[in-house]
């Protein structure tokens, strides 16, 4: 019997993939936040989940030790996605990549005036490519978490982050000046699986692909 290994990361993407499992009839016996185990069995002895960082989600499957896993489209964009099947957008974990500065930081006098900002970035590549095509020329500074913290303390003059409700933002007295792209999380299949394994693989795919057509 061939296994089906699911890559999903914790929080915000697991709690919304919920519904999406229990639609194609899985239905984790233990939940992330409050087991230590990283392979979590599910109602179906064909199919396990695998709690992995959200960063990681690409990596497991592209190596073929996840058949299907969950990323933001923020998180593929930064990853090369060769042997990456992408069939479908879950239209979960919605949220804005954006560039955002301090309060009363005049950015569009500063890009008007040619000035180079230093701009600090988990999204090192998808920030390269937005200022590239505006012709700005940047200093990328790569950080690996709490981003806002960096136009606060003059390590850099803006960010590229995520804003879902902009509460962070508010909190840390920055702005959002500009938007680079809408983020939602896609599903991703190995190829290899997909061909090995469709008759277990596709109908999952399908159940997920109705659950999100119910939502339009
Ligand atoms: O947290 P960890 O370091 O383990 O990894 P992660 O941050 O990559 O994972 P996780 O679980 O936090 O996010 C997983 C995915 O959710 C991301 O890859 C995005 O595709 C998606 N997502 C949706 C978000 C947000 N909304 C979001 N708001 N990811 C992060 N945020 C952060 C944002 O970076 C900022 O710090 O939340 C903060 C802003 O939120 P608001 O509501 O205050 O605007
Ligand atoms: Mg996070």
């Amino acid at each position: 019997m061939s296994q089906i290994t699911i890559a999903l990361s914790k929080g915000r993407i697991f709690e919304e993939t919920t519904p999406l499992l229990e639609a194609a009839g899985i239905v984790p016996l233990e939940a992330p936040e409050s087991s230590r185990k990283l392979i979590l069995p599910t109602n179906r002895d064909d199919v396990r989940l695998i709690i992995v960082r959200a960063t990681d989600v690409p990596t497991y499957v592209q190596n073929g030790a996840a058949d299907l896993g969950i990323a933001g489209k923020d998180v593929l964009y930064e990853h090369d996605g060769s042997g990456l099947y992408q069939p479908l957008d879950l239209k979960i974990a919605k949220c804005k990549m954006m560039v955002a500065v301090r309060e009363g930081f005049d950015y569009f006098g500063s890009v008007r005036s040619g000035a180079r900002l230093k701009v600090a970035t988990k999204y090192v590549k998808t920030a390269r490519e937005h200022f590239a095509n505006k012709g700005m020329h940047v200093d990328l500074i790569k950080l690996y978490g709490s981003m806002e913290l960096a136009p606060l303390v003059g390590l850099a003059d803006a960010i590229v982050d995520l804003v879902s409700t902009g509460g962070t933002l508010r909190a840390n007295h920055l702005v959002a000046v500009e938007d680079v792209m809408p983020i939602s999380s896609r599903l991703v299949v190995n190829q290899a699986s997909l061909k090995l394994k469709h008759a277990k693989i596709q109908p999952i795919i399908d159940s997920f692909a109705a659950v999100v057509a119910q939502q339009d």
